[in-house]
Order: structure tokens, then C-alpha cells, then sequence
């Protein structure tokens, strides 16, 4: 790593950062409105990127754009919206109030799945919130942080460093946690990615946002409308790859639908048209890497040691010959297998059958991670037991939709080994900002809180 280069970087970002948090935030928000214009006006070019650096469909690269321009308009609409409560002192003569202020450096470091979206769930808030943003982006998605930066620039004026892109892999990731002057880590990616990070940001009490792995169950109850629960299972499980961090990975069916079921999503996984993420007509592109497909194959390898029937997985034979398309695997097993706790990033469905929703949540929530979670049912009863205290312990619980495909309105993360972080939409914007609670006495005396008495005559 390039220490010099390292350290320029910090202290310009250090330094813009002193001066916008003097702009008032709803200018602040203007002008992250500028920046969502920009986005919008070069959203396919956009596309094109993401669709070159992270291999997914244009549509759903269209659609990751969006996303970005979404947290543009969200987070303008946010900067004059940054609150603090006031509370009734129990003092005569006294106001009890708090105030939000930004915390000044955030370094965000994002996977390459999501190589525009997740960059704008945090600049945007962190930007209203007046902090700058240090973007160290994953290494397969450079030109899709460059372009983002590119359009930052063309609207931003002096402004331009409150998005420094660091380009680098784990040196530049473990620098910025070691670093007093980066006020907030927020990363996305593995959960020992995460792991590994934690403890060196702990180590300075610094604070941390992270949006970690997931291992996403869907559960399929008998009323459940099946066609539509198919036709979600099939988009959150295969599309994309399997490679968002929402995709779902494990499958528990009713024993009264469950060979219908696995019949009706064999035929949706045969009917998928994988190929060229370029073409329109597609709806799976390939991996990100061979690593990836390798990955993958041993999943599936263990799988089958451990008992599980495996259908699909296979690599196909398309196009270019350095790229790993694979056929989404659906692999049904009799009893839980060890290699349904962990998160293959790679379209791996596991199936299971069950008898009772209690036995059916049990299954889902014995995982370490936590970020996402779909019950497909037409009985209210079902549906609000999962989405209560006692059901899903996920940050994301969905009634019959899939796992993934969060709008940015809500609160993005989960809990346990997802990292506990939350990012884009309602209060998240509150991790980048510190609060400050003010107690100020108008009056001529000096009563104390809690009836407590000093008396000094
Ligand atoms: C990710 O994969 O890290 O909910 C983010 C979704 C997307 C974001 C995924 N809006 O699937």
C-alpha cells in the first residue's frame, strides 16, 4: 500500500469534510439533488458499467442505478429532515434537547455485487449528514466507482474531495479501520470479512456499520399462492446469480405442497435464460469469477457427501470461454446439512419439507447470519406470527415476496453475523451523525436534577 498516497487521501478528505459541515444541510441536500439529476441522465451508461464489472443483467443494472438515484432523492428530502428530539426537563426553566452532528470521515468499503447502489446508501446519508466519504470499492468494480466519482465531480464544484475514491483490496480496508481520523467504517461484504474487521475498530472504540452475509430463508406455507411463490423463489434464489447478499439460500415447504413445489420450480430453474448479461432476453449472467464457480462446486460436492439430491449446478457451456455460467442448483435434503449454514455467494437453493411453521422458523432463524427472510401464506395468522417477536429474527422479514429486492425506504441490514448495521432508508442516517444532548437553564437558579440538594449557604 501506498502510505503517502494513504495519507493524502485522509487528510484532504479530513480536511473538505471541516468545511461542508458549515453548509446548511438542506443546501447540502440540493446538492446531492444535482448529483441524483446527473444519475439519471447518464443511467444507462451507467448500467453498462455495472453490467461489465459485476456481470449482471442489464435490467437489474438499470435497476441498480436507480437505486442510486433513489437515495439521492431520499437523502434530499432527509436534509431538511435531520431531527432531534426535545424532552420536557423536569427543571423549571430549563430546555432538555438533542442535537445531530456529522461525524466526519466515513470510509465505506463495498463488494463488487452491488458496485453503485450500496456506495449511495451511504454517501448520500453521510453527505446530508455533512460528513466525506472515503470509497475504498471492491477491486473487480473500479470503473463503476470511477464513474460514480466522475459525475460526483462534474456537480460538486470545491466539493469535489467529499468522495475520494482508495482504490485496494484488504491493506487499504484495515488502514482505514486502524485510522483515528475515519469517524465511521461502514463495509458490506462476507461475514469474515467483517469479523476480521471488527476487532481492529473496536480496538480504537471507533464505530462500525456493517451489512454483513446472509443465509436467507424462504418458508412456503400450504395456503400459499404457489405460482407467485415460485416465480419470487426463482428471482430471489437464481437471479442474480445467487450473488446478492439477499438471495435466498434455503427453502422449507409444507409436506402437503412440497412435491408440487419442487416440480413447479425444476421447471422455472429449465425455463431460466442464462447467458450474455448484455442481452435484454437474459435473466442469469455469470459468476463473478472462476473462485466463485469453484466455490460453488464444493458446496455442492459436500452437499451431496452429506446426503442432499442435487439438480442443476452444472457449468455451461456459453459464449466466452473465461466466463463461469452456471445452472442454479436446487439441492433437497432430508435433514439440515452443514453446508446450509454457510453463505455460498452462487445460486445454491436448499429444500426442505416441514410439518409445523414453529419447526419451519426454527430451521430459518438456526443460522448465524440475519439479514433476510420471506414467508409465502395466505393466513393472516401465519403471516403476523412470523413477522412478530417469536417468528423471524431477521432485519428484513417479507410476507409473500422473496428475499431480496429491498426498496431504500426501509432500514437495509440484519442482525447476528449480518452485523447488526442498518443503511439507506428510515432513521439509518442516524449512524452517521452524533448526538449531542443539550441541557440549557434559562433561569437564576440552579436546581439539580433528581431533587438532589448541594447547598453551599
Ligand atoms: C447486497 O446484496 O449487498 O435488497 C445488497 C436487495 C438490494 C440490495 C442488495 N436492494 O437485494
Amino acid at each position: 500500500m501506498d502510505l503517502n498516497n494513504y495519507n493524502q487521501i485522509v487528510s484532504r478528505a479530513n480536511d473538505v469534510q471541516k468545511m461542508w459541515q458549515k453548509v446548511p444541510a438542506p443546501k447540502r441536500g440540493e446538492v446531492i439533488r444535482s448529483f441524483g439529476n446527473k444519475l439519471r441522465e447518464h443511467k444507462s451508461e451507467l448500467a453498462t458499467l455495472i453490467t461489465k464489472d459485476a456481470r449482471k443483467i442489464i435490467s437489474e443494472a438499470e435497476g441498480e442505478v436507480q437505486e442510486a438515484i433513489d437515495m439521492c432523492d431520499f437523502a434530499t428530502g432527509l436534509s431538511r429532515q435531520l431531527y432531534g428530539l426535545t424532552m420536557p426537563s423536569e427543571r423549571p426553566n430549563h430546555r432538555l434537547q438533542e442535537l445531530w452532528h456529522p461525524l466526519g470521515t466515513v470510509g465505506c468499503i463495498t463488494a463488487f455485487n452491488f458496485p453503485m447502489a450500496v456506495f449511495a446508501w451511504n454517501f448520500c446519508l453521510a453527505a446530508v449528514c455533512g460528513n466525506s466519504t472515503i470509497w475504498k470499492p471492491s477491486p473487480h468494480a473500479n470503473s463503476c466507482a470511477h464513474a460514480m466519482k466522475k459525475i460526483w465531480d462534474e456537480i460538486s464544484g470545491d466539493f469535489n474531495d467529499l468522495c475520494i475514491i482508495l482504490e485496494g483490496g484488504k491493506d487499504e480496508a484495515v488502514a482505514l479501520c486502524q485510522d483515528r481520523k475515519i469517524h465511521l467504517i461502514s463495509a458490506t461484504g462476507s461475514c469474515q470479512m467483517g469479523k476480521e474487521l471488527a476487532p481492529i475498530v473496536g480496538a480504537r472504540m471507533g464505530k462500525t456499520l456493517f451489512e454483513l452475509g446472509g443465509n436467507n430463508a424462504g418458508i412456503v406455507c400450504p395456503s400459499a399462492d404457489i405460482d407467485l411463490a415460485i416465480k419470487a423463489i426463482t428471482f430471489s434464489a437464481a437471479g442474480t446469480s445467487g450473488q446478492r447478499c439477499t438471495s435466498m439460500r434455503r427453502l422449507f415447504v409444507h409436506e402437503d405442497i412440497f412435491e408440487t413445489c419442487i416440480e413447479k420450480l425444476k421447471d422455472s430453474f429449465d425455463n431460466l435464460v442464462i447467458g450474455d448479461p448484455n442481452n435484454p432476453s437474459t435473466q442469469l449472467g455469470p459468476l463473478i469469477s472462476e473462485n466463485s464457480f469453484k466455490e460453488m462446486q464444493l458446496s455442492l460436492s459436500n452437499a451431496k457427501d452429506d446426503g442432499a439430491l442435487v439438480i442443476g449446478g452444472e457449468r455451461l457451456d456459453i459464449e466466452s470461454p473465461s466466463d463461469f455460467y452456471v445452472k442454479p442448483a436446487i439441492c433437497i435434503v432430508d435433514q439440515i446439512i452443514e453446508e446450509m449454514r454457510e453463505e455460498t455467494f452462487a445460486p445454491i437453493l436448499y429444500i426442505k419439507k416441514y410439518k409445523t411453521l414453529d419447526e419451519a422458523i426454527n430451521y430459518q432463524n438456526d443460522v448465524n447470519q440475519g439479514l433476510s427472510s420471506a414467508i409465502f401464506t395466505n393466513d393472516v395468522r401465519e403471516s403476523e406470527f412470523f413477522l412478530s417477536a417469536e417468528g423471524s429474527d431477521c432485519g428484513i422479514a417479507n410476507v409473500n415476496i422473496g428475499t431480496s429486492g429491498a426498496e431504500i425506504g426501509g432500514a437495509f441490514g440484519g442482525e447476528k453475523d449480518t452485523g447488526g448495521g442498518r443503511e439507506s432508508g428510515s432513521d439509518a442516517w442516524k449512524a452517521y451523525m452524533r448526538r449531542v444532548t443539550a441541557t440549557v437553564n434559562f433561569g437564576s437558579d440552579l436546581p439539580l436534577a433528581q431533587g438532589v440538594e448541594f447547598n453551599d449557604e
